[in-house]
């Protein structure tokens, strides 16, 4: 054990994400937690090209791909299959997709995995756009970022919509466990994952995972990166079990969201008056979130 994982990897070395992709940092993390008694079910997107060029393959537990829209239906079927068999309570059933496949293609079998409850953890590993077909927009892209869909320019500021709050949309399905986790705090990240695949129905956790090339970042600055997101209140910290948050971190605010931009040249074209509506709409969101914290919601 190493901090209390495993040295075991699943997700082995040698696929072809890009130096300091965040998402194969979040597969590894992933996969040591869930153990070698799982079954992946992973929707097309970049951590399935870069894994699995035929005849190879980087994954050392069984592994499932569907198309883009399709993982949750997928999963459904396994876990469905599995307890037929009466095998279920030996092998954990594990989703996992970018936030296009996620937060826009797949929401519809997304939504209907969780109504159903079947016992299955599903995770979005979230690089805010559709990175492997380059870089377009999704409905988890930030305000301001510039992609290939809405590039940055003299008539446009990158993306006018605020992220979709897909968290709290999968929570208002009555969902036993919710989380959001980074791969700036592995342990984290490592704990949740266990205690989604632990707790029985269907389970969702929330990945925050740095692109350096859709972030327009030094791939050696994104655990930085992550951590500042985290730091900052852009992308908190918290667990929704039974309907109740819980804030990991940050306790208090530490970061400045202005140093998380200046690393990204997706925002590079942001002027003060973006910036500063951009610092408010964060705050007003981790005010809401420590409400509901704090008054036991
Ligand atoms: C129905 C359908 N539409 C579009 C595509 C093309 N496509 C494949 S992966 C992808 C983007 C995936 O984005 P995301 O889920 O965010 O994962 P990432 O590549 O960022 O890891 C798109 C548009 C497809 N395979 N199927
Ligand atoms: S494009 Fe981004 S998410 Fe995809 S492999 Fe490269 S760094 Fe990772």
């Amino acid at each position: 054990m190493i901090f209390g994982m495993p040295e075991e990897e699943y997700f082995a070395p040698g696929h072809r994400a890009c130096a300091g992709c965040g998402a194969a940092t979040a597969m590894r993390l992933i996969t040591k937690a869930a153990g070698p008694n799982t079954v992946l079910v992973e929707s097309t997107g970049c951590m399935e090209v870069v894994s699995t060029p035929y005849p190879q393959t980087a994954w050392r537990l069984p592994w499932i791909h569907g198309a883009f829209e399709n993982s949750a239906a997928i999963a459904s079927g396994v876990e469905a299959a599995l307890k037929a068999q009466g095998r279920k309570k030996d092998i954990n059933v594990v989703a996992f997709a970018g936030d296009g496949s996620t937060f826009d293609i797949g929401i519809g079998p997304i939504s209907g995995m969780f109504e159903r409850n079947h016992d299955v953890l599903y995770v979005c590993y979230d690089n805010e756009a559709y990175m492997n077909t380059g870089i377009q927009r999704s409905s988890a892209t930030p305000f301001g970022a510039s992609t290939s869909t809405h590039p940055a320019g003299k008539e446009s500021k990158g993306k006018t919509e605020w992220k979709k709050d897909l968290t709290h949309i999968i929570a208002a399905h009555g969902t036993p466990y919710v989380a959001t986790a980074s791969i700036s705090h592995p342990r984290d990240l490592f704990k949740k994952i266990q205690k989604g695949i632990e707790i029985k129905g269907a389970t969702f956790v929330h990945i925050l995972a740095p692109c350096p090339t859709g972030w327009r970042s030094d791939g050696a600055k994104t655990v930085e990166i992550a951590k500042l997101a985290v730091n900052s209140g852009v992308f908190p910290l918290f667990e929704i079990e039974d309907g109740k948050h819980v804030i990991q971190r940050p306790k208090k605010v530490t970061a400045d969201i202005r140093e998380y931009l200046k690393l990204q040249g997706r925002f590079k074209h942001l002027d003060e008056k973006d910036i500063t509506f951009i610092e408010e709409q964060v705050k007003k969101r981790y005010d809401r979130l420590v409400k509901l914290a704090e008054s036991g919601l």
